[in-house]
């Protein structure tokens, strides 16, 4: 099935990320109400899915959506949700599935300083697009494999030091701070164009850095 999957997103730059098995009813809710016992996870690893999202989006009938990274990601995660029977689940619908919490659990991820996950290889440019859930435990070998914290071994931790009102720091993510700062001419200017200066910092992953394009797109999406 995993096989199947990848093949059915690949051609969209969506990835399978890894899978999760729950004990004891843990799992989210499946369509009929009973709890999930495993979740596939599924999401982009550096910009790619911003060609395949961008000519849908230029698409006339598309040209009117208010959230189209999450009406994309339906519309190609949805009928596949319904041809394997599975329950489909989106990052962005309330309420809320724990999607960091799945991939740390799938991909051996823990957060950064930002309060995204950062991954040893692609560091923090990567983001969860969806996950399918079903009534059967799934085994994937190599789930859960990552254990190297890029983190642990960053001497400098510039994120620490970018942010111009210091809203990164090793304490969390002061979401206030930052939200007023981006209102601003100068957050305008800075962070909403060029992408956020503590997610730039990381010298981690760089080869799979958001283009320009990608990075103003996902800053107007969280602060319109
Ligand atoms: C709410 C939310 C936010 C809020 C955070 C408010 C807060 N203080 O919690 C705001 C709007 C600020 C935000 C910002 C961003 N977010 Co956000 N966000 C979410 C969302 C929708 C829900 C998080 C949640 O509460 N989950 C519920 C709990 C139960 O789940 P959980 O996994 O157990 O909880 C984890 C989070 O709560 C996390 N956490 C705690 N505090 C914070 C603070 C921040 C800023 C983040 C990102 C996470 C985080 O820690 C828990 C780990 O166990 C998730 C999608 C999702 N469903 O998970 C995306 C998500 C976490 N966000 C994501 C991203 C990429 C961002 C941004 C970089 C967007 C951007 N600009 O491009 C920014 C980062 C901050 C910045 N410098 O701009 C990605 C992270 C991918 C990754 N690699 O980990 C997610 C998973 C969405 C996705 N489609 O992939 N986000
Ligand atoms: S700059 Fe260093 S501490 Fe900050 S997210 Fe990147 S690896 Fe982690
Ligand atoms: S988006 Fe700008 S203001 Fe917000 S945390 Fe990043 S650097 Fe700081």
């Amino acid at each position: 099935m995993i096989g199947k999957l990848r093949a059915a997103l690949g051609a969209h730059g969506v990835f399978v990320r890894g899978v999760v098995c729950f004990d004891g009813g843990e799992g989210p809710l499946l369509q009929d109400g009973t709890p999930a016992r495993s979740v596939i996870l599924f999401g982009n690893i550096g910009g790619s899915i911003w060609e395949p999202f961008s000519r849908w989006r230029q698409l006339p009938e598309n040209a009117g959506c208010r959230d189209p990274l999450d009406d994309w990601s339906k519309q190609i995660i949805e009928p596949i949700a319904a041809a394997f029977s599975a329950t489909a689940y989106f990052p962005s619908d309330p309420p809320w599935q724990p999607f960091q919490r799945w991939a740390m659990q799938a991909e051996g991820l823990r957060a950064s300083p930002l309060g995204i996950l950062i991954h040893p290889e692609y560091g923090l440019w990567h983001g969860y697009r969806g996950a399918l859930g079903f009534a059967e435990s799934i085994e994937e070998r190599g789930a859960g494999a990552v254990s190297k914290h890029p983190c642990d071994h960053c001497a400098e931790k510039p994120c620490l030091t970018a942010c111009p009102v210091g809203a990164v720091t090793s304490a969390g993510f002061d979401v206030a701070g930052c939200r007023s700062h981006l209102r601003m001419d100068s957050g305008r200017a800075g962070c909403m164009t060029g992408g956020c200066l503590a997610r730039n910092a990381c010298p981690v992953g760089t080869n799979y850095r958001y283009s320009p394009a990608q990075l103003a797109f996902h800053m107007a999406a969280l602060h319109p």
